[in-house]
């Protein structure tokens, strides 16, 4: 599920769905440093794992998300291998990267009170995904996947589209794309890792899982919310 509502209670409700995840989003949503501390807490009450993706360049929030207890941040236009190096960096302890210690949240939240408990394992567990959605990120994308410090990569489609088509035009579900979001799928599984994408509608989401995306979003909460409240007043009215 996406959450652009930056609410507790209605990341909570999203959360008590059949979702598995919530995505927490500050880069087009709402969500702010508060409300991501304030709203991982009812998404890991109400049964679903917290995501959180941080807005461009904001490798810091990536830390602080992981201290709030995110299980996974999601960083948008990771253009180059620099960016996806930087990115790691923020996510990872060393040796692998350089994230400062303060998980205090988290290890609450996991029911850890032994620091190195938390710290051993949080490298493995914590998981830091790569957003590729410009014809750079695809370019260099078997060198982004071979990072230790990245585990999965999310597949923008909306401004992948946006690129892919020399700036013509933005259709996230352009059918002309689907060979390209495959061969991106399969990239990340050969590499031993996993691929995300976001679904506009049911239908989307299905068409990607069948080209071999296994984390997929479905439309935003707001998105959600509509659809369920006309379905329901229709079928009322019928
Ligand atoms: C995109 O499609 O560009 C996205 O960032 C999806 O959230
Ligand atoms: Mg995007």
């Amino acid at each position: 599920a996406w959450s652009t509502l930056p609410d507790p209670l209605l990341a909570g409700v999203l959360a008590s769905t059949d979702f598995d995840v919530v995505t927490l989003d500050m880069q087009h949503g709402g969500h702010s440093d508060d409300s991501i501390l304030r709203c991982i807490g009812p998404v890991i009450q109400n049964g679903a794992h917290p995501v959180v993706r941080v807005p461009v360049g904001r490798f810091d929030m990536a830390s602080r998300a992981l201290d709030f207890g995110a299980e996974a941040v999601i960083a948008p236009m990771i253009n180059t291998l620099g960016d996806a190096e930087d990115f790691a960096g923020f996510m990872k302890y060393p040796p692998l990267g350089a994230r400062s210690w303060g998980p205090t949240r988290a290890m609450e939240f996991q029911g850890i009170g032994d620091a190195n408990q938390y710290f051993q394992a949080a490298n493995s567990e914590t998981l830091a995904i790569a957003m590729i959605e410009t014809m750079g990120a695809f370019a260099q994308v078997d060198e982004i996947l071979a990072l230790e410090g990245i585990d999965g990569i999310f597949v923008g489609p909306a401004d992948f589209s946006i690129g892919w088509s020399g700036g013509e035009f933005i259709n996230a579900q352009h059918e002309g794309m689907t060979e390209i979001l495959r061969e991106l799928a399969a990239k990340a599984k050969t590499a031993g890792k996993f691929a995300a994408s976001f679904g506009m509608d049911a239908d989307h989401a299905k068409s990607l899982a069948g080209l071999g995306f296994q984390l997929i979003a479905i439309s935003i909460d707001a998105g959600c919310l509509k659809a369920g409240a006309n379905a329901m007043v229709s079928a009322a009215r019928s």
